[in-house]
């Protein structure tokens, strides 16, 4: 019996440090309503969803930095989403920057959650492999300073039974590491979403850059085939205040094989209605982790050359 949801990739052009939540939310709504006219079950945004991606800025104004954050979600500009999510019937999976108090600390974490079709927040994931470096660069076109503004995530990779599957998150560099997608294969996830701001130009391997689309199609689509899972990949695109990044969001199935991806490097929406049963037909042959893992090997060979084995 077939599983399907359908999902839309909800790109987003670039967003201007001037941008108010107000004008971005407005977008965000635009391309929820033409999801729910697509008969979207849920729809993608992309990482920092809400601003410009301003870890690219050195910033030492602590004030300055907070006003990209968070504090509550949803909060006054963001509600008008979840209650337009809610009255559609649409779920939805969103990055921003999310700034909480745990034990009385202040942190600061670049966050995605899952809203189910209630509007309700079902899943938080915080990003782990946050790239880029932590002190002003001024060698560098811009900075990429997300050790400097974000702590690594703490919630690990979990998966969420909601849309009648098992459905897991990441955020952007996550999607370049195996470990991100065997964590939350091993927990039998069906559909990979996750959100990326992803320059063309890398300051420190200028040589990759010509690349930079291909690497991003070959991470999402190796890790969607190992694992045996849908991957829908969703980029802020376009010239954002000065820098380029690429776009290319896509919808990849357990093959390996991308079923839809956008085109322009604007607002667009590129929509697949899924079959997670298609799963199966890969977790229970090649991949069928159970019988052709070797965990125990592993361990043994990385034990013997002092490595961490992998999950
Ligand atoms: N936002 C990101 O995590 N961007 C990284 C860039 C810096 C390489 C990425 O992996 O796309």
């Amino acid at each position: 019996m077939p599983r399907f949801v359908t999902v839309g990739a909800a790109q987003l052009g670039p967003i201007a440090r001037s941008d108010s939540r107000k004008v971005v939310v407005a977008r965000l709504l635009e391309l929820l309503r033409q999801a729910h006219s697509m008969r979207c079950d849920v729809v993608v945004f992309p990482e920092l969803a809400l601003t410009t991606f301003f870890p690219r800025r050195y910033m030492e104004d602590q004030a300055e930095i907070d006003s990209f954050f968070e504090r509550e979600m949803p909060g006054p500009e963001t509600r008008p989403l979840f209650e337009e999510a809610a009255r559609l019937g649409i779920g939805f999976y969103l990055g921003y920057a999310e700034l909480t108090e745990e034990k009385g600390v202040t942190r600061r974490f670049n966050t995605s959650i899952l809203v189910d079709k209630s509007g309700r927040i079902v899943g938080k994931y915080r990003k782990i492999h946050l790239p880029g470096h932590a002190e002003h660069e001024p060698w560098r076109r811009f900075q990429h300073l997300e050790k400097r503004y974000f702590e690594v995530g703490n919630l690990s990779w979990g998966v969420w039974r909601v849309f009648g599957g098992l459905m897991g998150m990441c955020i952007c560099n996550d999607r370049r590491w195996p470990e991100t997608y065997r964590v939350m294969g091993l927990q039998g996830v069906e559909m990979v979403m996750l959100g990326y701001n992803t320059p063309v130009h890398n300051p420190p391997a200028p040589e990759h850059d010509l690349l930079s689309n291909f690497h991003n199609q070959l991470v999402m689509q190796a890790g969607a085939y190992q694992n045996g899972t849908w991957v829908v990949g969703v980029a802020k695109a376009g010239l954002e205040e000065g820098c380029e990044l690429i776009g290319n969001s896509s919808i990849i199935a357990p093959s390996g094989e991308v079923v839809a991806a956008c085109s322009t490097l604007g607002d667009e929406l590129a929509v697949a209605r899924c079959d997670l049963d298609f799963c199966n037909s890969y977790k229970s042959s090649v991949f069928n982790f159970a019988m052709h893992r070797q965990p125990e090997q592993y361990r043994l060979i990385c034990e013997r050359k002092g490595a961490v084995p992998p999950p």
